[in-house]
C-alpha cells in the first residue's frame, strides 16, 4: 500500500449560531495498484479563527481569506477524477478591477474584501463542491456533480448575490465579476487542463465587460490565445520602448498651409511599423490603454518646446471613466502652453455624464474635436449642446463622397451644420486631388491625409518644421 498526503491545512465550519471553527486536517488517499480505493482522513484539533494564523504557514492555506490554495485545489480535483471519472465543472471568478480598488482602499481593505467575498461563496457553494483560492484575487471552484448545462443555475446564484454591496468600515461597495468555467471530461483530463481551459473563459468573459461569464469553447480559444499573444506583444513593446510617435498635419485647403498636427502612436514589430488604431478597443478592454496613454504623455511633453505646430492627440472615451485623466491633460496644458486638442470619439456620448466629462475639459482651456464624425453615435444634440470645437468628418464619408451621392450630401451637409453652429470642420483621410478640390469648394476649415501628407515620423517633422 502507498500513501501520498493529498491536502493538509484548515477546513472551516460553522457551528449553529454561526460561530466558526476550523479543524486542522490531513487527507491521505490509499492507493492500490495504482489506484485510489479510499482516503484516511485526520482530523487533529479545533482552533479559534485568531490562531489560525500560526498554522497556516501558507503552504496549503490562502493566508488572508484561510481557504485552501491553488496546490490543494488541484490535488483535490485531480484525485477526485482518478476516483470517480464523473462530470464536474471548474470554476475561476475573478473580481473585476480588483487593482485598483486596492489602489484607492489600500491593502487593509482589500483583505477584509477577499475575506468577505470568501464567505459569501462558500455559502453559497453546494456541500460536497470544493472552494479555493489563488495567489491573485481569483477564486477556484470545483462543482463536483454539475454538468455545463446545470452551470447557469449556479453562476445566477452567484451574479444575485453580489448585486447586494458589501459592507466594510462602514464603507459601502458592489463588485462586480468575471466567471471562467471549463467541464471534465469535455475540456481536460487534469485539474491543470481544466484549469487553462477556465482562464481562457476567463479572458472571453472579461473582454465582454463587467458581471459576466463564459462557458469553454473550442472555437473562443483560438480568439483568445491571439488577443493574450497580442496583448504580450503590446506589454513587451512597451517594455522596451518600441512605440514612436508619429505625426500626420492638417491643412488649410486655400493655401495648403499646415494649420495642425494629429499625434499617432506606431508600434514597431520586427522592423514593420503598426498602428495602434485598429486596437482601440482591445488595449481599453485590457486596461492597457491608459499605460499607453502615460507613455504619449510623457513623449509629448519632450517634444513639446521643439514642435511649433498646435497638437491634436487622441484620447480614449474609456480613459474619462477614471478622473487620473484630468490631472495629467492639465499638467500636458500647461507644459505645452496653448490650447491643444483632444481628439475623442463619440463613443464618449455614451457615458452617462458625458457632458460633465466634455465641460471638465474645456475648463482646462483644451479644445474638443470629435474624431471619426458620422460613424457611431452621432446625434445631433451632442454638437448643439456640447462644447466641441472641431468635428472631423470620417474617412468612409470622404472616400466614397466622389462616387456616391448620399455620401457627397452628408459631407456637404456637416459642413453647412457646422459653420452655422460655429464649429470648425476636419476632412479626413483625403487621398487625391479631386477629393481635395471638393472640400475645398464646400469651404471645409481643414484637410488632413495621404495626398498632402501621411504620418511621419515626429523626429523628421520637427527637422522640416526647423527649416
Ligand atoms: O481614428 P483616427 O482618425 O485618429 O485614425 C487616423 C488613422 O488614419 C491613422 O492611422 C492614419 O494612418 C490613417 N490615415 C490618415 N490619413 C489617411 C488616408 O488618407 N487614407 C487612409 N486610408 N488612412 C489614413
Ligand atoms: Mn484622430
Amino acid at each position: 500500500m502507498n500513501t501520498g498526503k493529498v491536502f493538509k491545512g484548515f477546513i472551516q465550519g460553522r457551528q449553529k449560531l454561526g460561530k466558526s471553527f476550523y479543524i486542522y486536517s490531513e487527507i491521505y488517499p490509499i492507493i492500490e495498484n495504482g489506484k485510489i480505493f479510499g482516503f484516511v482522513f485526520l482530523g487533529k484539533k479545533t482552533f479559534e479563527r485568531e490562531t489560525i494564523k500560526e498554522f497556516s504557514v501558507g503552504e496549503d492555506l490562502d493566508l488572508i481569506t484561510g481557504l485552501p490554495n491553488q496546490k490543494v485545489f488541484f490535488t483535490t480535483v485531480n484525485t477526485y477524477i482518478e476516483r470517480h471519472h464523473k462530470p464536474f465543472l471548474l470554476m475561476i471568478i475573478d473580481i473585476y478591477g480588483f487593482s485598483e480598488i486596492s489602489t484607492i482602499y489600500g491593502t487593509d481593505f482589500c483583505e477584509a474584501l477577499l475575506k468577505k467575498i470568501a464567505d459569501k461563496l462558500k455559502n453559497l457553494i453546494p456541500r460536497e463542491c470544493f472552494i479555493a483560492k489563488t495567489f491573485a484575487d481569483e477564486f477556484l471552484i470545483a462543482l463536483f456533480g454539475f454538468s455545463k448545462e446545470e452551470a447557469g443555475f449556479f453562476i445566477t446564484k452567484i451574479f444575485e448575490e453580489f448585486c447586494q454591496p458589501i459592507v466594510i468600515k462602514d464603507k459601502e461597495l458592489i463588485i462586480t465579476l468575471n466567471i471562467g468555467i471549463s467541464s471534465y471530461p469535455q475540456d481536460g483530463e487534469s485539474a491543470q487542463n481544466l484549469f487553462t481551459k477556465a482562464i481562457i473563459s476567463l479572458e472571453w468573459a472579461k473582454q465582454n465587460g463587467e458581471n459576466t461569464y463564459s462557458i469553454y469553447h473550442k472555437e473562443t480559444e483560438e480568439v483568445i490565445k491571439n488577443s493574450i499573444l497580442q496583448r504580450e506583444k503590446i506589454a513587451q513593446a512597451l517594455e522596451e520602448k518600441r512605440f514612436f510617435l508619429f505625426v500626420q498635419p492638417y491643412y488649410l485647403p486655400s493655401n495648403r498651409e499646415i494649420a495642425g498636427a494629429e499625434i499617432l502612436l506606431r508600434i514597431k514589430q520586427n522592423e514593420n511599423l503598426e498602428s495602434i488604431g485598429n486596437m482601440i478597443d482591445f488595449l481599453e478592454n485590457s486596461g492597457l490603454i491608459q499605460k499607453i496613454e502615460d507613455y504619449l504623455f510623457e513623449k509629448i511633453k519632450k517634444y513639446a518646446d521643439k514642435i511649433k505646430t498646435p497638437l491634436s492627440i487622441n484620447i480614449s472615451a474609456k480613459s474619462f471613466t477614471s478622473s487620473e485623466i484630468f490631472s495629467k491633460l492639465a499638467d500636458l496644458r500647461k507644459t505645452l502652453g496653448y490650447p491643444f486638442v483632444c481628439e475623442i470619439t463619440e463613443r464618449l456620448f455614451l457615458e452617462k455624464d458625458a457632458l460633465e466629462i466634455i465641460k471638465k475639459i474645456k475648463d482646462l482651456d483644451i479644445k474638443i474635436a470629435i474624431d471619426d464624425f458620422g460613424t457611431g453615435y452621432s446625434s445631433l444634440s451632442y454638437i448643439e449642446n456640447l462644447p466641441v470645437d472641431i468635428i472631423k468628418i470620417d474617412i468612409s464619408f470622404v472616400r466614397r463622397m466622389l462616387d456616391e451621392p448620399k455620401a457627397l450630401a452628408i459631407v456637404q451637409t456637416i459642413i453647412d451644420l457646422a459653420k452655422k453652429l460655429g464649429i470648425k470642420t476636419v476632412a479626413e483621410g483625403v487621398e487625391n486631388e479631386e477629393q481635395f478640390r471638393i472640400l475645398r469648394l464646400l469651404m471645409c476649415d481643414f484637410v488632413q491625409g495621404y495626398y498632402l501628407s501621411e504620418p511621419v515620423p515626429i523626429e523628421d517633422f520637427i527637422k522640416d518644421e526647423g527649416e
